[in-house]
C-alpha cells in the first residue's frame, strides 16, 4: 500500500446525529450516521495517515457559495424548534418539514416569511429525508472549517489533502439543503482553491449520485469545472431530475459541466472508463477537488453500482495521474464494512 495524504478532521463533524429520514412517509433509521466518520477515522489512521486538526474560518468563502439566508435558517433553525415544543405537541424532536413553498405553489405571487417554525421547516429544503437536530450546524460548519483546512495545505504547496467529513455536500445547492447534505464542502474547497490564486479548478465527483448541488453551484462559471459520474438519475435515482449527460452548463460556464451517467449494476471497468473520460475533460484546471464518496461500493445500500475495492484503488491512480494539487472532499459511502477500505483505496494512490 502507498502512503497516505494528510487527513483533516474535526471531531465536532460527530455533532449531527440526524436520527432518522423521512422517505416516502416513513421513518427509516437513516444512512449517514456518525459512526461513517468514526470508521473513517480507524480507517485512515490504521493506514498510517498524518490527522491535522481543522482550523476555524470565517463566513467569506461560505458566503461565496451558499445565501446567506439559508446560512442563518441552518444555525437557527433546530433552537427554534426546540423553543416551540414540538416535541411536547407531536412528539417530534428533530425539524422535519411538511410544507414547501414551491415555485409552483406561488406561481408569481409574493411570499411572506412564515411565521410558524413548522411552516419554516420547508423554506430552505428540498426533500423531507435531511432532518436538523441540535448539532446539525455545528457538524456542517465544521465539515466547511475541514474543508478550507485541507484546501489552504494545499494552496501552501502539499500536493494532496483529504476533507474527512460528514455531513456530506454535494446535493446542497446555493439556497436549498437535501439529500442528506447540508453546506456544500466541496464547492467550498473549489472556491478556497480560487481565492488562492488557482484560476481553473476541477471539481471530479465519483460520489454513486449526481453532485446537483455543486453542479448548480457552478453551472454558468467557466472558471470551475464540474464532472461527475453516476447512477442514471433517469433510472429512477436520486436526485431524480438532473444529472443527465445533455447538462453541459450555461453561458459563460457552457462546456464547463460534464456528466457520464451510468445504468444500475455498472462495475469496474466501466465505471474507471467513465472517469477516464471526465479527467480527460478536466485538462487546463490548475487545482482539483475530488468528491469522494464511496457508494458505488457493490453492496451499499443507497446505490446499485457495483464497484470493487481494487475499482476504487485504480480510480485513485487515475485520478492521481491528474498530477493537480487535490483536495479529496468525502461525500457519501454507507456500507460500513467498505467505506474504509475503500476510502483508503482511493487515497493511497495520493501519498507523497
Ligand atoms: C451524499 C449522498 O450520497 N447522498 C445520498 C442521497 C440519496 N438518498 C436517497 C435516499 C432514498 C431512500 N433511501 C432508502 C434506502 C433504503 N435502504
Ligand atoms: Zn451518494
Amino acid at each position: 500500500m502507498g502512503s497516505m495524504p494528510p487527513v483533516v478532521w474535526s471531531e465536532d463533524v460527530l455533532r449531527h446525529e440526524p436520527g432518522a429520514e423521512i422517505w416516502v412517509g416513513v421513518r427509516t433509521p437513516g444512512t449517514e450516521v456518525p459512526d461513517r466518520a468514526r470508521v473513517l477515522l480507524a480507517a485512515v489512521t490504521a493506514a498510517g495517515a498524518e490527522v491535522l486538526r481543522a482550523q476555524p474560518h470565517d463566513d467569506s468563502i461560505l458566503r461565496a457559495v451558499h445565501d446567506p439566508g439559508m446560512l442563518h435558517h441552518l444555525a437557527t433553525v433546530a433552537d427554534d424548534w426546540a423553543a416551540g415544543e414540538y416535541l411536547a405537541l407531536v412528539g417530534q424532536d428533530r425539524v422535519v418539514p411538511y410544507f414547501f413553498p414551491t415555485a409552483g405553489m406561488l406561481d408569481g405571487l409574493p411570499a411572506t416569511p412564515p411565521a410558524a417554525t413548522h411552516a419554516r421547516a420547508g423554506m430552505w429544503c428540498y426533500d423531507t429525508m435531511t432532518l436538523v437536530g441540535p448539532g446539525t450546524w455545528e457538524a456542517a460548519r465544521a465539515a466547511v472549517d475541514v474543508a478550507l483546512t485541507a484546501a489552504d495545505l494545499v494552496a501552501a504547496g502539499t500536493p494532496a489533502t483529504y476533507a474527512l467529513v460528514r455531513p456530506p455536500g454535494h446535493h446542497a445547492t446555493r439556497r436549498a439543503f437535501g439529500g442528506s447534505c447540508y453546506l456544500n464542502n466541496a464547492a467550498v474547497a473549489a472556491e478556497a482553491l480560487r481565492a488562492h490564486g488557482h484560476d481553473r479548478v476541477a471539481v471530479i465527483d465519483i460520489d454513486a449520485h449526481h453532485g446537483n448541488g455543486t453542479q448548480a453551484v457552478f453551472w454558468q462559471r467557466p472558471d470551475v469545472f464540474y464532472g461527475s459520474l453516476h447512477v442514471d438519475p433517469g433510472a429512477g435515482w436520486f436526485p431524480h431530475v438532473v444529472g443527465h449527460a445533455t447538462e453541459m452548463g450555461e453561458g459563460d460556464g457552457a462546456g464547463a459541466t460534464y456528466n457520464r451517467p451510468l445504468p444500475p449494476g455498472t462495475a469496474d471497468d466501466d465505471w474507471l472508463a467513465a472517469l477516464a473520460d471526465v479527467c480527460d475533460r478536466a485538462r487546463g484546471a490548475q487545482a482539483m477537488v475530488v468528491s469522494l464518496g464511496v457508494d458505488a461500493a457493490g453492496a451499499d445500500p443507497e446505490s446499485p453500482l457495483e464497484v470493487s475495492t481494487e475499482g476504487f484503488r485504480r480510480a485513485g491512480e487515475i485520478l492521481a495521474g491528474l498530477g493537480l494539487p487535490t483536495v479529496l472532499v468525502h461525500e457519501g459511502g454507507y456500507d460500513l464494512t467498505r467505506l474504509g477500505p475503500d476510502t483508503v483505496a482511493v487515497l493511497s494512490a495520493f501519498g507523497s
